[in-house]
């Protein structure tokens, strides 16, 4: 397993790399052109800049999240062409510097939804909460209260000019069902992956979050079954899965250490991140620690050390802690990702020191054969 953080760039972000380096076992950061919005080209120049910029501190750019793809694709409008031919390019130049994985999504007009970016949680600190009451019929009420609590920071997948015509946006979206949606993706896949193929770039597609449809807009990347459906669109290791704990795990019914043992070998990024699911339905961000939440996150890297992940990791969302949401991005603070790494690598390095031992112990036993 291979730890990384995300990091939105210098200005963009109250964290610098100065003070990512000293979180242990970080080695590589995971990036993106924050200022582009979705179908938008990537300049060579950009790209070249961001990577050695990261390389500079000793930190690997092999990950870029948020290539955003854009609505007419995921419509299936017939200019998705021009937008795949984009995406195309951005992979060929990605690849050229390195970059190996690319986390997406496939949800449409939204990316993941919350209804209070700083709920306050028992210990003090807050965190991202999602209360299913507090959706109303209109989305704009939800834009709105997200917009605001991000301040001055951009949020990938809430671009307030794209979201400033949301009904033009509903409207176009209206007659795609899942099956459109899953066919929208097929169609894009079929062009994309034989160039990851070439590029060896492997894309790899981030769950819906929350892990259900919401304002009626199809999402499909919610539980196993539709996950299977999705790899077997392409069936290339190319096409890949961002497994993401905190968005499958909103549903409780999401066996998340089981899915792990059977999609291993298609989990190029892992997003771990903890949630405490109520009875009603609402969840809130928790801290990393299995107890505190409803994702057992020990199980978790327990299934990805028993298949030999050898893939990218990193702590999701974190609380926001010591007064430090007054200055940074919702969700991604510092301290509490920081202690989520320590957590995570602590259960990872005991595993593998027991691997060590269990190994001693066969060669021990047999030598006395
Ligand atoms: C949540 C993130 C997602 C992810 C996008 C990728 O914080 O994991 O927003 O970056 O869905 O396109």
């Amino acid at each position: 397993m291979q730890m990384t953080w995300r990091w939105y760039g210098e200005g963009n972000d109250s964290i610098t790399l100065g003070h990512i380096r000293q979180i242990p076992g970080v080695m590589g950061v995971v990036w993106s052109l924050h200022d582009k919005v979705a179908g938008e080209e990537w300049e060579m120049e950009r790209i070249q800049e961001a990577a050695d910029q990261i390389r500079s501190k000793g930190f690997s750019p092999a990950v870029v999240e948020s290539v955003n793809i854009h609505d007419d694709i995921k419509i299936g409008l017939p200019t998705r062409d021009k937008y795949i031919d984009i995406y195309i390019d951005t992979i060929k130049k990605l690849s050229k510097v390195g970059v190996k994985v690319i986390c997406y999504n496939f949800m449409p007009v939204f990316d993941w939804t919350r209804t209070d970016l700083y709920k306050e949680l028992p210990d003090g600190s807050n965190a991202l909460f999602y209360e299913k009451a507090a959706i109303t019929d209109d989305p704009m009420d939800m834009v709105k209260k997200i917009l605001e609590g991000a301040g001055d920071f951009t949020m990938p997948g809430w671009e307030p000019e794209r979201l400033a015509k949301l009904d033009d946006l509903f409207k176009a979206y209206e007659g795609v069902t899942e099956d459109i949606l899953f066919d929208n993706l097929k169609y894009f896949l079929e062009r994309v992956i034989p160039v990851c193929e070439e590029y060896d770039v492997k894309m790899a597609i981030h769950p819906d979050d929350p892990a259900w449809p919401i304002f009626g807009l199809p999402r499909i990347i919610r539980n196993r079954e539709y996950i299977r459906r999705f790899l077997n669109l392409v069936d290339s290791p190319y096409n890949g899965l961002t497994f993401c704990t905190g968005s499958l795990g909103t549903n409780p019914e999401n066996d998340l250490p089981s899915m792990i043992h059977e999609f291993h070998d298609r989990i190029h990024f892992a997003h771990i991140r903890n949630v405490k699911v109520f009875e009603n339905g609402d969840f809130i961000e928790v801290s990393h620690r299995g107890q505190d939440g409803s994702v057992d996150v020990c199980e978790v890297i327990k299934a990805y050390h028993e298949n030999g992940f050898t893939g990218y990791v990193r702590p999701d969302h974190g609380r926001h802690l010591w007064g430090e949401e007054k200055h940074c991005r919702p969700g991604y603070g510092l301290y509490d990702r920081a202690l989520g790494i320590m957590y995570m690598l602590g259960v990872w390095d005991s595993l593998e020191k027991e691997k060590g031992r269990e190994r001693a112990i066969t060669v021990q036993s047999k030598q006395h054969i």
